[in-house]
């Protein structure tokens, strides 16, 4: 039976300072993005930049459970789809440009892949009226897709993520035999692109789920079509999870992100990806962010 475990990388200094991965490394993630669906790249992200954006971030995540049953939730109340504040004082380019990462995806889908979905899903701390509950597992690619690569997910937890404190359970080699034939829910509705549970059943027999160690400074990336479920916080820091999406160059996309004006010098300058953006004032960028109703901050109903 092939590991449940994802094969991880660790770049050399040499390839963290040319932001470029050997041949080699790269082989290698290219490999298991063919097979297992998914690979984690350690040591990728500085955690100077990661301490400052998770204490924003976890500052945030209080303010949205506040909102109880008008908080942007994934199936349940635990886990919070975050963006991050989409101005130039939380943008550092070495989380949301990571050269590393997008090196990767221009290599598996073709160059300048278009990153057009820019959040996070924080899992919080049980409380006594929200206890830890997992996710159905499920594909987030929830609608009409393609059989061969088109997506992935650039995933970056900004502390490190353990199964205590609700590492995501990934289930390697599903993005093989995805589509909607083994999904459940309408597309669109909070809790679409569940996994049929005799297929779980038959999944499992041949390989397991996992839910893996992924150290801080660690980028995960992962096949849209993958199985996968947060699962319940039951330590007691929340966990932030950074998701950017890449599509393929040639898959009809017309998703858009939002961000101020200051960071339009940053991304400018990014020769690697193709950022369709509008462009907001740095006060409308935040005070819109958080605001973002579910369907609204993970709305896929444009794809086809
Ligand atoms: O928080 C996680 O670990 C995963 C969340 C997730 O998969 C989702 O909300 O779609
Ligand atoms: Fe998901």
């Amino acid at each position: 039976m092939a590991s449940s475990y994802p094969t991880s990388i660790r770049p050399s200094a040499t390839e963290i300072k040319n932001g470029q991965l050997t041949p080699q490394n790269l082989e290698t993630t290219i490999h298991s993005l063919y097979h297992d669906g998914l690979v984690v790249v350690e040591n990728a992200v500085p955690h100077a930049a990661l301490d400052r954006l998770n204490e924003k971030m976890v500052r945030d995540a209080y303010a949205l459970q506040s909102r109880k049953e008008n908080s942007p939730y994934n199936y349940n109340r635990g886990n919070i789809q975050q963006d991050p504040p989409p101005v130039k004082d939380y943008f550092d380019p070495g989380i949301f440009l990571n050269p590393i990462a997008t090196q990767i995806t221009n290599t598996a889908l073709g160059p300048r892949p278009k990153w057009t979905f820019c959040s996070g899903n924080t899992a919080m701390r049980p409380t006594a009226d929200c206890p830890p509950t997992s996710q159905p597992v499920h594909s987030d690619a929830d609608f009409d897709h393609p059989t061969h690569p088109f997506a992935y997910v650039v995933n970056i937890p900004l502390i490190e993520m353990t199964p205590e404190n609700g590492s995501t359970e990934i289930w390697l080699g599903t993005h093989i035999d995805s589509g909607l034939h083994v999904q459940e829910g309408q597309h669109g509705e909070r809790a679409s692109g569940r996994i049929k549970l005799d297929e779980l059943e038959k999944r499992r027999a041949i390989r397991p789920p996992c839910q893996p160690v992924v150290p801080k400074g660690a980028i995960v990336l992962r096949d849209l079509r993958l199985w996968h479920a947060g699962v319940g916080n039951q330590a007691d820091q929340v966990r932030v999870m950074l998701a950017m999406i890449h599509f393929a160059p040639w898959y009809r996309n017309p998703m858009r992100l939002e961000f101020s004006e200051s960071v339009r010098p940053i991304i400018e300058k990014e020769d690697y990806l193709e950022v369709p953006v509008d462009w907001v004032t740095e006060d409308e960028a935040m005070s819109r962010y958080l605001n973002r109703a579910f369907g609204n901050a993970y709305d896929f109903s444009q794809l086809p």
